[in-house]
């Protein structure tokens, strides 16, 4: 049910303020017919909610448990027509008339300015009301955000919901997909906030679509309530907004590295002979998928002992090759008597009913189904125990949640009347249905993490609310191999990283259909870039290993999954920025220059930890391409040549590169390739570093790579800073913390020397150059806990 939001009589607006008061950081206000709640969480956080008559439990599935406020400085002012709330960064100005808001920055600049402001209509069918807000949009406005929405990066001038849906083979501007993320960013002025819409209900969001001047939000029922985060900068919205909803722990290493999935991969010779063919070929991989022909009648925690007779001794002897097997789970449960987690379930009363007492009954793969009720603690409980088996008995890795939308063949998803405990408030499928998937996803979690430790757990999941992101990594669903699909997994997993989801990825090749060998290279190279690097696609729609592209396409595809080998220690350093800062793995250019209105527009090209600038070849044929590079200055990898940033340039890409750039002043830690990322040890470490005559600092982060070590201080953190003149150049390093790390030494690549070096001096030994010395790049090694090179 689609509700037009056009100001009709019926809605009502709030009136006049009678009442105020404040507790510490909460404020709160009321007229004959509305309320409002302002709580400061920081100086840049503050969240607003309303209700016509009273709150409802203040409960949230989104936010991180270990968030903590903090407003340093507070003042409020009652003033004649409006309250005024002042923190060290923001004015927010409340007016008396209609609880109107209106927030301006310390020097009276408006950063966000309501409309119409909150208003609301009675819910006559469903009880409870149908919630609006509504805002100015500003002059040259952007908006971005909102998840995984398969468009322009830029939302102006759009209209979404939020209701997750099974999409199978979506398309360019679809809406909704499989996620549901109410979260936004609004920039103009150079300046950027978020809005993040916490009411899990059907949620939508209108980006001047109807009247090219409002931007509103609203929701099928409860609350308005949401937080407003400023920045300025884009990139400090997505981090704080991380902060509130949380972020994962460190992934084990080998979940960065590349997975092989398919649409199934069974009996068990057919997973030895993919396994073999990639030793044998000599192309990295860590993870191989089994998709639902590994269990019994597509029962979940069973095996089907035909194709697969002793699961643990496979699961044992593929990980003496290297490979780490993760399995898939649904939520339905065959009704079957003879099934235990069927029996359990239903003995327990833990499946979703009806409203009259019947159990939710719908036909997935099993044939028909009930549902576990994944927002009942308990249920989630039970459901975390079911992995003992599968992971700590059998050695399974990792959990694939599909289908958690959820997802339900002819029907779609369940009737809105179905029931849920919601953490004991007993709710409809209404209120629930968006974070469903989300429950689900940690609920394996739990039970993941508890079976397989002292390892880290690894999950995956479709579907996901708001700080879905503290259980599992997203993949983006049922795409096509297509060139199109490419560029919708580029958009995705933009609009999802600043979404707070930056462990994320799509299926490479796309999932239905057969890319030809170019298509699979592009999408590949590409997908370096994503955090979570997998291969899947669909039974019946041929192979799309990397070996299936023919001979002219193999090595191309070695070389794309090679190089994220190499690069495991920067994604791995870049994934423990986004733990410990909630910083996103994946910039869109707006975010890394927003100063800057060309990169406001700007949609294939995007940043990759700080220091790697990416733009994937989207075209059939291109040898080259038109990119744009921020400010700043910026080094072709693969050519070492140097480019001035803000405006557009022309890259030579052919097949076998992409336009890849480093940032100037930065040290690239880059590994031997391995097979796998447990593979052996390494002797050498190698560090290219980019000289700047700019000081630029770079971080690299250590730990073993699985366990929990690292939280008793087993890490470390180097700083290196790089800077020049035309005579001379610095390397520094600090080194915190005491990880040891397996390899011995460095192997200095110095590039971009604007003179012709002399000689270099390490922790003071001069090592001079022959006088001929003709390059103006270098290469030595050093000693891993050097502490400053010098090269002259
Ligand atoms: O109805 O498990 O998106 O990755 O291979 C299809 C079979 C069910 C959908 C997932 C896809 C997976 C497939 N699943």
């Amino acid at each position: 049910m689609e509700i037009a939001e056009t100001v009709k009589p019926s809605k009502d607006y709030p009136k006049q303020v009678h009442k105020h008061s404040r507790q510490e950081n909460k404020f709160s206000f009321e007229s004959a017919n509305a309320k409002l709640e302002v709580t400061v969480h920081t100086d840049r956080i503050i969240r607003f909610r309303f209700t016509p008559e009273i709150f409802s439990k203040d409960f949230s599935y989104a936010l991180n448990p270990d968030f903590r406020s903090q407003a340093d400085e507070l003042n409020f002012h009652d003033n004649e027509v409006s309250y005024e709330i002042r923190t060290s960064e923001l004015f927010v100005k409340i007016l008396k008339e209609n609880l109107q808001i209106k927030i301006e920055d310390l020097y009276g600049n408006v950063i966000n300015e309501d409309k119409g402001g909150y208003h609301f209509e009675e819910n006559k069918a469903f009880g409870g009301h149908y919630v609006y807000c509504s805002k100015k949009i500003q002059p040259y406005e952007c908006f971005y955000g909102l998840g995984d929405k398969p468009c322009d990066l830029n939302l102006r001038g759009k209209r979404f919901l939020n209701w997750g849906t099974d999409t199978y083979g979506f398309a360019r501007e679809q809406d909704p997909l499989y996620r549901n993320i109410p979260f936004y960013y609004g920039l103009h002025h150079g300046k950027g906030y978020g809005i993040f819409f916490d009411n899990t209900f059907e949620t939508f969001f209108d980006f001047g679509k109807e009247n090219s001047e409002v931007m509103s939000f609203w929701a099928q029922g409860g609350e308005i309530n949401y937080y407003f985060i400023y920045g300025p900068e884009l990139l400090s919205v997505a981090e704080q907004y991380v902060q509130l909803t949380g972020t994962p722990e460190l992934p084990p290493l080998w979940a960065l590295g590349y997975h092989q999935s398919k649409w199934s991969y069974y009996p068990e010779a057919k997973v030895w002979e993919l396994a073999h063919n990639f030793r044998k070929k000599n192309i990295p991989c860590d993870v191989i998928h089994l998709d639902i022909d590994y269990m019994n009648g597509f029962r979940c925690f069973t095996w089907d002992h035909e194709r697969f007779p002793d699961p643990a001794h496979m699961i044992s002897e593929l990980r003496k090759f290297g490979f780490k097997i993760i399995v898939i789970v649904d939520p339905g449960i065959k009704i079957d008597p003879e099934y235990f987690v069927y029996k359990e379930a239903l003995e327990k009363g833990f499946f979703c009913k009806r409203p009259d007492g019947d159990l939710m009954k719908g036909k997935v793969w099993p044939g028909d189904c009930n549902f576990p009720d994944f927002t009942n603690p308990e249920v989630r409980k039970w459901w975390s125990e079911l992995f003992e088996e599968l992971v700590k008995k059998q050695g399974v890795k990792g959990i694939w949640n599909d289908m958690n939308e959820p997802a339900v063949f002819e029907i779609g998803t369940f009737p809105e009347d179905v029931r849920h405990n919601y953490e004991g408030q007993d709710v409809s499928h209404r209120r629930a249905h968006n974070v469903y998937g989300m429950q689900m996803a940690r609920a394996s979690y739990e039970g993941t993490k508890r079976y397989a430790f002292p390892d880290r757990p690894f999950i995956l999941s479709r579907s996901g609310y708001c700080g879905v992101q503290r259980y599992a990594a997203i993949w983006t669903g049922d795409n096509r191999a297509t060139w199109e699909h490419l560029w919708i997994a580029n958009m995705q997993c933009q609009r999802l990283s600043v979404s707070g989801i930056s462990f994320c990825g799509s299926d490479i090749g796309g999932f239905i259909g057969e890319p030809d060998g170019e298509l699979f290279v592009r999408f590949i190279q590409m997908a370096i870039f994503h955090p979570f690097f997998r291969g899947h696609s669909s039974s019946d729609q041929g192979d799309k290993e990397p070996w299936a592209f023919g001979a002219a396409y193999e090595p191309l595809i070695k070389k794309a999954i090679e190089l994220r080998y190499q690069l495991l220690s920067y994604i791995y350093t870049t994934f423990w920025q986004y733990v410990t800062q909630g910083t996103p793995m994946i910039r869109s250019l707006a975010f890394m220059d927003q100063r800057d209105s060309h990169t406001h527009m700007r949609m294939e090209e995007f940043g990759f930890g700080d220091k790697l600038l990416v733009c994937p070849i989207s075209q059939q044929g291109a040898t080259w391409r038109r990119m744009y590079l921020p400010h700043g200055s910026w080094v072709n990898f693969h050519t070492d040549k140097l480019h001035k940033g803000g405006h557009e340039i022309r890259v030579d890409a052919p097949l076998d590169i992409f336009p890849l750039f480093v940032k100037s002043g930065s040290v690239i830690p880059m590994r031997p390739v391995l097979q796998f990322t447990g593979e052996k040890h390494f002797e050498q470490l190698t560090l290219h570093v980019y000289f700047s005559m700019k000081r630029n600092h770079t971080v690299l982060y250590e730990d073993a790579g699985d366990g929990y070590d690292y939280k008793e201080g087993k890490c470390s953190v180097k700083k290196f800073s790089v800077f020049g003149n035309r005579k001379q150049m610095r390397v520094l390093q600090k080194t915190e913390g005491n990880f040891e790390t397996d390899y011995k030494e460095y192997l200095m690549e110095i590039h971009c020397l604007p003179f012709r070096p002399k000689g270099f001096i390490i922790d003071g030994v001069d090592y001079k150059l022959p006088v001929r010395y003709m390059y103006r790049k270098l290469s030595f090694i050093a000693p891993k806990f050097f502490k400053k090179i010098e090269i002259y």
